[in-house]
């Protein structure tokens, strides 16, 4: 096992390393820009290093400044955790190249995952199952591209091989508007991504966001986590998650599973992943492959009792996988809301000093944060401040728990999003369960409806 570990993250997730990284024995660095020079996680790392100025270009994306300071502490390994550099195959080769181990797939798996259209036709040949479309990157000839979605049938999206997570992609009902789209999403690809590439798939007018974890080792061993439902959504920002996804069968998860875990053993999958879906009218669609820890990864923990974050680093210094498949049982029902600084109804961010901080606790709590009463949440970064999530033994008892959860967290000094999370957790819709990824902003766009008179 390593004795060291650098830490190329900030925030929660910086934190969140930290505590496997102590059940496990190995020391802590963590690397931080001046913003974070006084984050608490900072100070309870064995060592930290200041890697630059607050933006994130200049410090958390800063590749060279990240590998001396490993080099500096003797890291052994760099753990990216998510967003930043966690999906950037090039950090991961050059981090390998230097002689340290990146806590991660291989660098060729990320660059694989990274491209939309050869991930794609890698899960097909899988037997995974994919949104009908395009065979690979669209053909130049206007005549083809308007043969392929009549094929395909309108409505059809447009999407970047090198977009993902909602970049990069565009909706085309009829068969008038498909060539300017198509030429507009390339020109947008090539100056966004430096990549034209484009496909098309049968657009999904109603799906839900399902999603599989899976974790699987250097020696041919892969398993599944079961799946979290991530459909509660806004601007492709997610809100709140959950696990089990409502609805979904044992015999549906045990099917799309063992797909995943097959194709992970055919791609030579390392460490912790998550196949993406959309889920319409009892099918499985796989649109993305997220090669890295998710935000979300906590629900998994809590119905698995996995610790997906140690099992990452396991897997990264070359054990195998603990568990085979028959061993994983999953158990109980856990929610997660991300609560955010920003305002509750209008989402400008909210950054500032936190002049009070109560977090819940209490049976099946669980907060994962990094901040605490007199912390600057700084402008810099992506507004998540804390994830609340609630374990039970139904979905009636998480939601009950997280409600009591939200009553009791005080924030004051910024705004947050506990208001809209309150609402939602008493919300006929979400109580429900199974709402489609365009619930959460139709309840928002009827809310300022009814507020305009008319
Ligand atoms: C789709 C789709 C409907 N049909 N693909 C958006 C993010 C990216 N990961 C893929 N996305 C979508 N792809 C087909 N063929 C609808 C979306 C989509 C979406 C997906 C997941 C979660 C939220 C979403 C919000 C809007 C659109």
């Amino acid at each position: 096992m390593f004795q060291k570990i650098l830490i190329a993250n900030r925030g929660e997730i910086a934190l969140r390393i930290q505590r496997a990284c102590r059940e496990l024995d190995i020391k802590t660095v963590v690397v931080h820009s001046e913003a974070d020079r006084d984050a608490k996680y900072v100070k309870l790392a064995d060592e930290s290093v200041c890697i630059g100025p607050p933006a994130a270009s200049s410090s958390y994306l800063n590749v060279p400044a990240i590998i001396s300071a490993a080099e500096v502490t003797d890291a052994e390994a760099i753990h990216p955790g998510y967003g930043f550099l966690a999906e950037n195959a090039d950090f991961a080769e050059r981090i390998e190249k230097s002689g340290f181990v990146f806590i991660g797939p291989r660098p060729e798996t990320i660059r694989l995952m990274g491209d939309k259209v050869n991930a794609k036709q890698a899960m097909q040949k899988a037997n995974v199952p994919c949104v009908p479309g395009s065979d690979g990157a669209l053909p130049e000839e206007p005549e083809e591209i308007l043969n392929i979605a009549r094929r395909i049938g309108y409505p059809v999206i447009v999407k970047a091989a090198g977009g993902g997570g909602g970049r990069g992609m565009r909706v085309i009902h009829t068969e008038a508007a498909l060539m300017n789209a198509v030429s507009l999403t390339r020109t947008e690809a090539e100056s966004s991504f430096g990549n034209a590439m484009v496909y098309i798939e049968k657009f999904l007018e109603n799906p839900r966001h399902i999603e599989v974890q899976v974790l699987a080792d250097e020696h041919k061993n892969a398993v599944y986590l079961g799946e979290r439902d991530c459909s509660m959504q806004r601007r492709h920002q997610k809100i709140i998650e959950e696990a089990p996804a409502p609805e979904i069968t044992p015999r549906q998860r045990a099917r799309i599973g063992e797909r995943c875990v097959e194709a992970c053993r055919r791609i030579g999958y390392r460490s912790a992943g998550t196949f993406e879906f959309l889920y319409e009218k009892g099918e499985f669609y796989f649109i993305e492959m997220n090669t890295r820890v998710q935000v979300e990864h906590p629900v998994t923990e809590m119905i698995s009792g996995i610790d997906i974050v140690q099992e990452q680093i396991r897997v990264a210094a070359g054990e195998k996988l603990r568990q085979r498949q028959r061993e994983i049982e999953l158990r109980g029902h856990a929610i997660e809301c991300r609560i955010n600084a920003e305002d509750p109804f209008d989402f400008t961010p909210s950054p500032g000093r936190i002049t009070a901080y109560h977090p819940p606790g209490g049976p099946g709590i669980r907060v994962d944060s990094h901040v605490y009463q007199g912390y600057t949440v700084p402008p810099y970064y992506d507004s998540m401040i804390c994830k609340i999530i609630a374990f039970g033994d139904t979905r009636d008892q998480a939601i009950r728990r997280m409600r009591i959860a939200l009553s009791e967290t005080v924030v004051e000094g910024i705004k947050t999003n506990i208001a809209l999370h309150r609402e939602l957790l008493s919300d006929t819709g979400f109580l429900r369960g199974g709402a489609n990824i365009h619930y959460l902003e139709q309840k928002l766009l009827n809310a300022k409806k009814q507020e305009e008179p008319r």
